[in-house]
């Protein structure tokens, strides 16, 4: 299988500029494809990552990927699927949201050998172009009319576009032509909203280059859940890359949770598993769920993937302590992670009695009720039952000296904090 019908196979295209002459292009040459992103934040999220891992399924062929960080359109705002105008960023933001993406791209990416990675920013380019010169040499070449006709400065017109975000696809279509000279670069990828800019460049291209250039674009499907809700969103809010916003524990959790309808569509789009090996995990989702073997690969594959074979284990660990109660096992830090979203307390000497903790921590109501728990066997300090109602909490209860944990009934956990 080729690589454009392992693509297919993995549900990776959308849509296509010009199917055939690619697939004969690339059967004969190696290419550079690019792909972009916007600082918008200083880290990426698990949505950027369908089109960046498909350009490193074209590296794996052989190709060169460009990946392109917009330290200048991230200045101007692109609009498209955005309903609203978007608030311009400061120049010392996008400057530090650069340099976080650049990082994470450096990750994913091999920049070694023949075909290693390129690493650029528009702004190189963009950001010193004199208006004169835009005007001139660049915005003579595209219609207003062509612009207007796209979908996303269309949509845009009821409730107004300024004249920055609708100057934007000319931006990127000025990238694409500006990669196409100097990197050779044929072929861009992105999202499914991302065609309309992908196409600025080819006409601009079309317009700017010698008679018989050619170059391509291809978009990806925007990853979708089957029960409608979006992709990518926990009620902490996106899921991120960056290990102090989005930890290897969350990130694990998040794709162990995904559910039987979607898990082997993620396997296709975000894992380089063989279809031999993602049949199987189907098949496993078919006839045995509960093992839910397809989820612990997925999580396993896109937490090493991103953060590294020690952030995988320990997310694991957290995992299992979590599972059966055996939370001693835990370090601080691993506790850090994994009990993150946990009601907290901050206690001091003065909850020395296991009975005033639980009811200054607010684990149970009232003394009366507190006793009672203790005595139904209902509460465990770090996984140990403590029965005894005039139970005295002690240094060695402090794991590293800064943590307890206190579940109350089966799944109730509280931390305390020192
Ligand atoms: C800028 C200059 C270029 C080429 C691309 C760009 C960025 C592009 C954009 N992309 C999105 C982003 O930055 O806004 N105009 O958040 C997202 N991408 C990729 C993919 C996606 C898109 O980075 O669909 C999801 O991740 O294309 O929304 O010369």
């Amino acid at each position: 299988m080729d690589l454009l019908q392992d693509l297919a196979w993995r549900g990776l295209i959308y849509q296509q500029t010009d199917e055939e002459s690619l697939k004969d292009l690339i059967s004969k040459e190696k290419i550079s494809l690019y792909c972009g992103v916007d600082p918008t934040a200083d880290s990426m999220h698990i949505g950027h990552m369908v089109p960046f891992l498909t350009l490193r399924r074209f590296q794996q062929h052989g190709h060169r990927p460009v990946v392109l960080v917009g330290g200048a359109t991230g200045l101007i705002g692109d609009p498209s699927g955005k309903s609203e105008e978007r608030k311009l960023q400061t120049l010392e933001a996008v400057q530090k949201n650069v340099e976080g993406i650049q990082k994470q791209l450096e990750s994913i990416f091999s920049f070694d050998g023949e075909n290693g990675a390129v690493m650029v920013n528009n702004y190189d380019w963009a950001g010193s172009m004199d208006i004169v010169t835009f005007l001139r040499d660049i915005g003579k070449h595209i219609g207003v009319n062509y612009m207007l006709a796209k979908d996303t400065i269309a949509s845009r017109l009821d409730s107004g576009i300024s004249f920055t975000e609708f100057t934007y696809t000319i931006l990127q279509a000025m990238d694409f032509n500006h990669l196409y000279e100097n990197f050779n670069c044929k072929l861009q990828v992105g999202g499914s909203d991302q065609w309309g800019n992908i196409t600025s460049g080819l006409e601009l291209i079309r317009k700017m280059q010698p008679e018989g250039s050619k170059a391509f674009g291809v978009t990806i499907p925007l990853v979708t859940k089957a029960d409608g809700t979006k992709f990518g969103k926990t009620e902490g809010g996106a899921v991120w890359l960056d290990a102090k916003k989005t930890t290897p524990y969350e990130f694990y959790q998040f794709w162990i949770n995904a559910a039987d309808a979607d898990v082997v569509k993620y396997l296709k789009y975000f894992t380089f598993l063989s279809h031999e090996e993602i049949e199987a995990l189907g098949r496993s989702v078919e006839e045995e769920p509960h093992l839910r073997k397809a989820q612990k690969a997925l999580a396993e594959e896109m937490t090493r993937l991103i953060h590294g074979e020690d952030s995988l284990q320990q997310a694991i660990k957290i995992t299992e302590a979590l599972f059966s109660g055996d939370v001693r096992s835990l370090s601080a830090s691993e506790i850090e992670q994994g009990f993150k979203d946990v009601p907290s307390f901050n206690a001091t000497e003065a909850e020395a009695n296991l009975v005033d903790l639980l009811v200054a921590a607010k684990i149970s109501p009232s003394k009366r009720q507190a006793r009672e728990d203790i005595t139904n066997g209902a509460v465990t300090v770090n996984g140990e039952r403590i029965t005894d109602t005039t139970y005295l909490l002690q240094d060695t209860d402090r794991i590293e000296g800064q943590f307890t944990i206190i579940r109350r009934g089966k799944k109730k956990y509280s931390l305390i904090k020192y």
